[in-house]
C-alpha cells in the first residue's frame, strides 16, 4: 500500500513536469516484509475477535509481511496450544495471543520464544514470563472505575447488581472484575451497592443468555447487570429488553451489536456502555510485532517505537509485573453517539 502511494506521488510529480534535479526519492521498505505475523484470538465465532484479527491483518499486509489468523474452536487453552505448536513448527517470526488462561499456556510459549519467534499478548494477557510484552485496550483501572461507576449511576447508587462474565480463566475478565470489588471496597461511596454473583456465559450468546435469565430468576431485587463482555452484553441485552423486567444493563460492547438496546428510556435496556476500538487493537498489536520482529523494541519498560499512522507508544510496567502498551481510555457510548459508532464497528 505504501509502496503504490510513493508511486503514485512520483508519477504525479513526474507529470507535472517538476525536475528533480539530484533530489533521490526514498521508497520506504514495507517493516515487515519477509516476516510471517501470526494472531491467535480467544475463539471463533466472536465478532470482537474477528475485528481485532482485521487489525491485525490491514496492518502486517501493508508492510509487506505474510500473515496468519488463527481463531480456534472454542475460548479454551488447550485449543490454544495446538495452535501455537503448529506455529512453531511453521517458523513463524512473531505470535501475538489473546490468552484464554494466564498460566496454561507458559510452556508452549516459551517454546516458541526459545526458537526465535517474538510472543506478545493483546486483550487478555498471558503471565510475565510468558510473552515479550502485552497490548492492553486500555488501563484495568479506568475500565474498572468506569464500570463502577456506570453501574452506581444506573442502579441510582444501592441495591443488588451482578456480572455477568465471559469465561472464569480470561485474564482481562477477572482483572477488570477484581479492579471493580476493590474500588467498591475502598470507597465508602459504593457501600450500597451489593454485588450478588458473578456469572459466566463462556462468550457463548446461548451461554451468557442463559446465565442472564437464571440471573434474573435467582435475585428479584437485582437492579443492574453489568457484562464486560461484547458476547455476554449482547446476550443480556436481548434477556431484558424483550422480557418483563426493570433490570438495567451496563458493560463492553461492540456498537454495531449494542444500537438497538442503547436508549434512555424503559423500553431500552442499555442507557450506556463502553468500549475501545477493537479494530485498533489488533492494528496496535500488529505495530508491536513488527517492531519486535525488527528487534526495534524487545519489550522492556521505556522502549519506544512508533506504530504508523496510530502515532508513538511507549513499553510501560503493567500491574503484573511484566509489561504492556496501553491504547487508550475506554469510550462511552450513549444514545448521543451510537447511531454514528455502530457502522464503525
Ligand atoms: C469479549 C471478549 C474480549 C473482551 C471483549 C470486551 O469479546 O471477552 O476478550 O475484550 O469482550
Amino acid at each position: 500500500m505504501k509502496k503504490k502511494i510513493i508511486s503514485v506521488v512520483l508519477c504525479a510529480a513526474m507529470t507535472a513536469g517538476l525536475s528533480a534535479g539530484t533530489a533521490t526519492v526514498a521508497f520506504a521498505e514495507g517493516t515487515a516484509e519477509g516476516k510471517t505475523f501470526a494472531i491467535i484470538t480467544k475463539s471463533a465465532g466472536n465478532p470482537y475477535n474477528e475485528k481485532e484479527a482485521e487489525g491485525f491483518q490491514e496492518v502486517i499486509e501493508a508492510e509487506g509481511g505474510t500473515v496468519i489468523v488463527k481463531h480456534p474452536e472454542t475460548a479454551t487453552a488447550d485449543a490454544q496450544i495446538s495452535v501455537i505448536q503448529s506455529l512453531i513448527s511453521q517458523d513463524v517470526d512473531a505470535i501475538a495471543i489473546a490468552g484464554n488462561d494466564i498460566n496454561s499456556l507458559q510452556a508452549s510459549l516459551e517454546d516458541a520464544m526459545a526458537e526465535g519467534i517474538k510472543v506478545s499478548s493483546l486483550d487478555a494477557s498471558v503471565n510475565p514470563d510468558s510473552r515479550l510484552t502485552h497490548v492492553n485496550q486500555a488501563g484495568v483501572q479506568e475500565i474498572g472505575q468506569a464500570l463502577m461507576d456506570a453501574v452506581y449511576d444506573i442502579a441510582g447508587g444501592e441495591g443488588d447488581w451482578a456480572i455477568l462474565s465471559a469465561t472464569s480463566q480470561a485474564t482481562n475478565q477477572n482483572a477488570w472484575i477484581d479492579s471493580m470489588k476493590a474500588i467498591m471496597e475502598e470507597d465508602e461511596k459504593y457501600s450500597k451497592l451489593n454485588l450478588v454473583e458473578v456469572a459466566y456465559g463462556d462468550d457463548e450468546p446461548q451461554k451468557s443468555t442463559d446465565q442472564t435469565l437464571a440471573l434474573l430468576e435467582k435475585y428479584p431485587d437485582l437492579k443492574v447487570v453489568c457484562a464486560p463482555t461484547t458476547v455476554g452484553i449482547a446476550a443480556a441485552a436481548k434477556v431484558l429488553q424483550d422480557g418483563d423486567t426493570d433490570v438495567k444493563l451496563t458493560g463492553l460492547g461492540l456498537p454495531s451489536e449494542m444500537s438497538e438496546y442503547i436508549g434512555d428510556d424503559d423500553a431500552h435496556s442499555c442507557p450506556y456502555m463502553f468500549l475501545w476500538n477493537p479494530v485498533d487493537v489488533g492494528r496496535l498489536s500488529a505495530y508491536t510485532s513488527i517492531a519486535l520482529a525488527n528487534e526495534e523494541i524487545t519489550g522492556a519498560e521505556g522502549d519506544t517505537f512508533t506504530a504508523g499512522d496510530m502515532g508513538d507508544y511507549e513499553v510501560v510496567a503493567a500491574g503484573d509485573g511484566g509489561t504492556e502498551i496501553i491504547l487508550g481510555a475506554p469510550f462511552k457510548f450513549d444514545p448521543s453517539n451510537i447511531e454514528e459508532w455502530k457502522e464503525i464497528y
